[in-house]
């Protein structure tokens, strides 16, 4: 019941779906994060020069860079995220946010004071006309992978956005994250709070327009210790698995509203390796690993509760095809064969560097090594 069958062409290839909710599987499922974009020539062709937001905006533009990578290495991803971003949150809340071409993203206006929250708080936020481009950019590419692979939908976790929001970008020394959080604590809550109730309507429209499974990227999770985890990131995280499958089943797209097994969930809260076992408890499907976690440690804390997902540190991808070979022996093992509760990833997201050769080799290998 999660998606209307009539409207789009049934899944040929559901392995991802079928791994994330802990279904015994014939090799484990692979796709990588930010597999869409830089270091794929064709990504450059379509982009022209033009603006990301612009890109991400245009249907017909964000669909074709979203299946770019399931045509390049056909037979070989088994799924699509949308070419989106996660900084379109702090957009449909006001605030304005450019990408820039060496630097990234970039906000003009951050909060910086408690007395900025102001405005941000001051209004609700209509996410299906604030986002509206998103979910058709959804519906676009759903209709054009012609049930391929499965579509990926996804969003920052608040804390992350949380970062972006006050730092005005990316930063080493996150100063006026830390701010926030030392000196105007419940402030920062609002916000997350927030943020929170954005993520889960936004996530819950991404499926209405055809988002098959879900990630929540915490990307900076590991900038806090294990005691502002737990206050300033685990519980709007945990907020977010409960009360998005009782949002989808409102607007009648799940028959369950306590367990989101039909649209599953993948929670990506890196460096926070401390919090693998209260993660392991918050209610999502799969919990993505960056290559800081050993595998088979990973797996003992878990035991079972959620579907593993990752982990290879992406430099390995500048190494010998020896290497990566050796490498992708010692994860899948690592994982116990893959076989079940696992979906091969990078432990973070492709760089613009990356010989498409290489990254293709890896996936061919996942493969091999995937189905022995
Ligand atoms: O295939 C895909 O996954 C592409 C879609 C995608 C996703 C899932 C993009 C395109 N961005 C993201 C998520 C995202 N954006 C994250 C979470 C994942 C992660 O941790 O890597 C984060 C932290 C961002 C923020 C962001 N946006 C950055 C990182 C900057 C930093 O602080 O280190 C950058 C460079 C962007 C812009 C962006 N987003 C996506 C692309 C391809 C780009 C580069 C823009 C360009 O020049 O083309």
């Amino acid at each position: 019941m999660t998606e209307d069958a009539t409207k789009y062409a049934p899944l040929k290839n559901d392995l991802l779906l079928r791994a994330a909710r802990g279904e015994k599987v014939e090799r484990p499922p692979v796709w990588i994060m930010r597999q869409a974009g830089r270091y794929l020539p064709e990504y450059h062709e379509v982009k022209a020069g033009r603006d990301f937001f612009e890109t991400c905006r245009d249907p017909e533009i964000a669909s074709e860079i979203t299946i770019q990578p399931v045509d390049h290495y056909d037979g070989l991803i088994d799924a699509a995220i949308i070419f989106s971003d996660i900084l379109v949150i702090p957009q449909a809340m006001g605030m304005a946010v450019e990408i820039r071409e060496k630097t990234g993203p970039f906000f003009p206006d951050p909060m910086r004071e408690p007395s900025d929250i102001d405005r941000l708080l001051s209004s609700d936020v209509d996410v299906t006309k604030e986002l509206a481009w998103a979910f058709e950019a959804i519906s676009t590419t759903r209709r054009k992978l012609n049930g391929r692979v499965p579509l990926l939908g996804f969003c920052g976790g608040p804390f992350t956005l949380l970062v972006y929001m006050t730092e005005g970008g990316s930063t080493k020394l996150y100063r006026y994250i830390r701010t926030w959080i030392y000196k105007h604590p419940e402030a920062a809550k609002q916000v997350l709070q927030r943020i929170t109730d954005v993520a889960v309507e936004f996530l819950a429209q991404q499926v209405k327009a055809g988002a098959q499974m879900l990630q929540v990227f915490e990307s900076w999770a590991g900038e806090l210790g294990p005691a502002e985890f737990a206050e300033f990131s685990l519980p709007y995280l945990r907020q977010i698995a409960e009360r998005l499958p009782r949002r989808l089943h409102e607007l009648g797209l799940v028959s369950d509203p306590e367990r989101n097994h039909e649209v599953p969930v993948t929670i990506f809260a890196k460096g926070a390796w401390y919090a693998l076992d209260d993660l392991a408890n918050t209610g999502y499907n799969a919990i993505s690993l960056d290559w800081l976690y050993d595998p088979a440690l990973a797996v003992k804390t878990v035991a079972g509760r959620a579907t593993l997902q990752g982990n290879l540190d992406p430099g390995v991808i500048y190494g010998s095809k020896e290497t990566i070979t050796r490498k992708v022996e010692e994860m899948i093992a690592g994982f116990g064969g893959g076989k079940q509760n696992y979906i091969i990833n990078l432990g973070h997201g492709t760089q613009p560097f990356f010989d498409p050769e290489m990254v293709g080799f890896f996936l061919e290998e996942c493969h091999r090594v995937g189905s022995l």
